[in-house]
């Protein structure tokens, strides 16, 4: 008989597969979990209800968000920042679930970063024709600790390109259960999210749902 393989601690059903230096596609890696995790969504939300953010330049996002944690990622007319407290309810965000930091630390594990501790899960919810602009995620004081992003619902195009703007873009279809750490050398990667096609999915409904966990300080 063949010994086990003690090497491979991968609990997923696919392989893992490396996007560039540093960020690593773990496909299918959240679904056993996901229906707990589109639960926790909705307790969080009864606490931190999701919210259009206003950009600085006075927009409002098509994304909706809310957060648990630490801290939570907000946008005004003044910037954007990390808050300890909610604005929209001016207390703490809701605390991270048990089942979200869990997730977090081997998806980080297993794609190299252990230990990981992330202080924000920023969770953004997408309708049918929701999208995100190209961006860089650099309110961040830790550069090199990744950002894990957990896909549930509804499935998207994921676009990402290099450090500079005008880099060529690479497409991605990500669907639910799909998690992708992106850490050291790929943390500041321009990238956003092509406007969502609208359908049903059996867990979340006409939605998508997008955990990215992030290690703020
Ligand atoms: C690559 N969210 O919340 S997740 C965001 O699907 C964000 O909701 C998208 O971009 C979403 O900021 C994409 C994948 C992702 C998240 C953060 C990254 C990729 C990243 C940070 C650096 C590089
Ligand atoms: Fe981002």
């Amino acid at each position: 008989m063949d010994p086990l393989p003690l090497f491979d601690t991968n609990p997923s059903p696919a392989p893992s597969e490396t996007l560039e230096e540093g960020a690593v596609l773990l496909r299918a890696f959240a679904t056993a979990a996901a229906p707990a995790l589109v639960e926790e969504v909705s307790r969080i939300e009864q606490a931190a209800p999701f919210r259009h953010l206003v950009t600085p330049g006075g927009y409002p996002m098509s994304v909706a968000m809310t957060n648990c944690g630490r801290v939570g990622w907000v946008s005004d007319r003044t910037g954007y920042r990390y808050d300890p407290v909610d604005p929209d309810t001016g207390a703490p965000w809701p605390a991270m679930p048990r089942a979200f930091l869990d997730l977090a630390m081997r998806a980080a594990a297993e794609a190299g970063f252990p230990g990981y501790d992330p202080d924000d899960c920023l969770i953004n919810r997408y309708v049918a024709g929701a999208k995100l602009g190209l961006h860089q995620d650099r309110d961040e004081n830790d550069a090199w600790a990744p950002i894990v992003s957990v896909s549930l619902g509804l499935p998207a195009v994921f676009l990402w390109g290099g450090r500079r703007r005008s880099d060529p873009l690479r497409r991605l279809r990500l669907e639910s259960g799909d998690v992708v750490v992106w850490g050291g050398p790929a943390r500041f990667v321009y990238h956003g999210v092509a406007p969502l096609k609208d359908g049903l999915d059996p867990l979340t409904g006409a939605v998508r749902l997008n955990l990215t966990f992030r290690k703020v300080f």
